[in-house]
């Protein structure tokens, strides 16, 4: 177990400590020069009963995005054809909503065994499951489910009230008992301190086992949510979490996910070497845009993009879920 108090030592180190130290353990368990792209892709947009105060797609914010639905597996497929031609290796459908819509369910397990045959690997978001999903999902050979902790426990209540951490964390369990590997992280940049910052990496590094990835966003302040006018994150604290998640998780894949459109390079650099080896590519994420892969970055930077493993199948796609 890591104590709040150990890992916030290693926050507050003198910066250039902190880098060097995350970026000793990157090189020891990852390779520094790779980089792994993922695509999102939205199958069910807005309309969503939570109360989450970053989110385009809740109801209860004045952001009214109108709710829209993708129920043709091939589109899915398409667009996972379409990622994987621009450098993606992982398709990552979302659906918003505070547990699966039967039907956006049974569309995703087809797409998902689909996307799996051109050799691409699948993560899911769609709210809170129950076992049987959970073993429908991995019978479908879906490799990740997407599922944030979003702050610390403290500040939960700030951001979110229709739901408790707790139960995020129970579906991540769930997750992980059927062999599913888990990606969860949050959002900085909401108005939490750099303790609720560390307390978010200490619950992850916590868990019964650590997740397979990490998702660090930096807050997009979409107009019309309760956040539009959250105070700027300083950028070197953002380092500084993607530095202490780093040495927290060393195995972890740490993805720098959205907010990377109000990033410049010389940030990006930074945030890869202290340890993020993974972003979205793609011009959108959910609802907002996103900095596709800048190709001349990855070229100055000497980076390379994760190729595609050979494509393993699970349930032929003509199986129904
Ligand atoms: C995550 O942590 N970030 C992704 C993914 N998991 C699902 C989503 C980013 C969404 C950004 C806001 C939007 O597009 O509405
Ligand atoms: Fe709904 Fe997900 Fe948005 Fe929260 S983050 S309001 S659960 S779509």
């Amino acid at each position: 177990m890591v104590s709040f108090e150990t890992a916030k030592e290693i926050f507050e180190a003198p910066f250039l400590d902190l880098i060097s130290k995350a970026h000793s353990v990157h090189i020891e368990n990852h390779d520094p020069n790779v980089i792994q792209v993922s695509t999102l892709l939205s199958i069910q947009t807005g309309g969503c009963c939570e109360d989450c105060a970053y989110c385009a797609q809740s109801i209860r914010n004045k952001t009214k995005t109108p709710k829209q639905v993708i129920t043709d597996v091939d589109t899915i497929v398409e667009a996972a054809e379409q990622a994987k031609k621009l450098g993606s290796t992982r398709l990552c459908i979302g659906a918003s909503g505070r547990l699966p819509d039967p039907q956006i369910f049974k569309v995703a397990c087809q797409a998902i065994t689909k996307i799996k045959e051109i050799g691409l690997e699948t993560c899911l978001t769609m709210g809170m499951l129950n076992e049987q999903q959970a073993a429908n999902l991995k019978r479908h050979g879906l490799d990740y489910y997407n599922h944030n902790v979003d702050t610390s426990p403290e500040y939960y209540g700030k951001i979110i009230t229709t739901r408790t951490l707790e139960e995020r964390i129970q579906t991540i369990r769930l997750v992980q008992k059927h062999g599913i590997k888990v990606c969860t992280g949050g959002i900085l940049g909401m108005g939490e301190t750099n303790d609720d910052r560390i307390k978010m990496l200490v619950l992850l590094a916590n868990l019964d086992e650590p997740p397979a990835s990490i998702s660090i966003n930096r807050l997009v302040k979409i107009p019309g949510t309760r956040l539009e006018d959250a105070p700027e994150i300083d950028p070197f604290d953002f380092v500084r979490c993607i530095a202490l998640a780093r040495i927290l998780m060393p195995k972890s894949v740490v993805r720098m996910s959205a907010g990377r459109e109000s990033m410049s390079d010389e940030l990006q650099a930074l945030c890869f070497l202290t340890g993020a080896s993974a972003i979205f590519g793609g011009v959108k994420l959910l609802t907002v845009s996103n900095t596709e892969v800048d190709l001349k970055l990855m070229e100055r930077l000497n980076l390379r993009l994760l190729q595609c493993q050979a494509p393993i199948c699970y349930l032929t796609s003509s199986e129904s879920c």
